[in-house]
């Protein structure tokens, strides 16, 4: 596995492009922004080459030399409950340039199709097993946002903010109801989980015409 990196240096980060719950434009060249601490980043080794063939390694600092990817999975909405396919990705890359002023970049280009997505980080060592750290209770080495494209970005990205803080707020209230509920016993359901706009019936039109081949967004791009 290779060295463990000591607790007091642990990587951490956080996009700052995406924002979570932004909306962006659809079909449209964007970077995706990570702020990352106690990373060296950008040192790979050939994914199909060499993938786990070494032991991990931290610099002078003690911190992990390895490099970060980012992937993007199409989901169903911003509140989806499904659980995600991960052989099934819209977008994948293999950073391997350094961080400049702390951030790490990756273009999407051309973009994405109008849908929902999440966005995560796949921080790894240069032979890509996961970093090793010292204590096993620690916060998330990763990050993971959630973003809307749309067809009418400019338009709808203060909406769909408010959108989102009422939906954590209904969020929030279902698990208020579902403590009283686990309190009185379990009395029935309340059905007041809501719908979240239109986005369900056009990203099952979207999924479809993905699956038929008829977008070319789910090749994979590493390195
Ligand atoms: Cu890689």
């Amino acid at each position: 596995m290779g060295v463990i990196v000591a607790q007091s240096v642990m990587p951490s980060c956080k996009f700052s492009f995406p924002a979570n719950l932004d909306v962006i434009q659809s079909n449209t060249d964007f970077t995706i922004q990570l702020a990352i601490n106690n990373f060296q980043a950008g040192v790979f080794t050939n994914a199909k080459t060499n993938y786990f063939g070494a032991p991990a390694f931290t610099n002078d600092q003690g911190q992990i030399i390895g490099h970060a990817h980012v992937v993007v999975e199409a989901i169903d909405s911003l509140t989806t409950t499904t659980v995600s396919d991960p052989t099934k990705f819209s977008f994948f890359k293999g950073i391997n340039t350094a961080a400049v002023n702390g951030i790490l970049s990756a273009t999407v280009t051309g973009g994405l199709p109008a849908g929902t997505y999440k966005l995560s980080t796949i921080n790894s060592a240069a032979t890509h097993q996961p970093i090793l750290v010292a204590v096993a209770q620690h916060g998330s080495l990763d990050d993971c946002v959630y973003f809307t494209v749309s067809d009418n970005a400019s338009g709808n990205n203060g909406n769909n903010r408010n959108n989102g803080a009422q939906q954590a707020n209904n969020g929030g209230q279902q698990a208020n109801n579902g403590s009283q509920q686990a309190n009185n016993g379990g009395q029935g359901q309340n059905g007041n989980n809501g719908n979240n706009g239109g986005n369900g019936g056009r990203n099952k039109r979207r999924m479809r015409r993905e699956r038929s081949g008829e977008t070319g967004h789910l090749r994979a791009r590493h390195h």
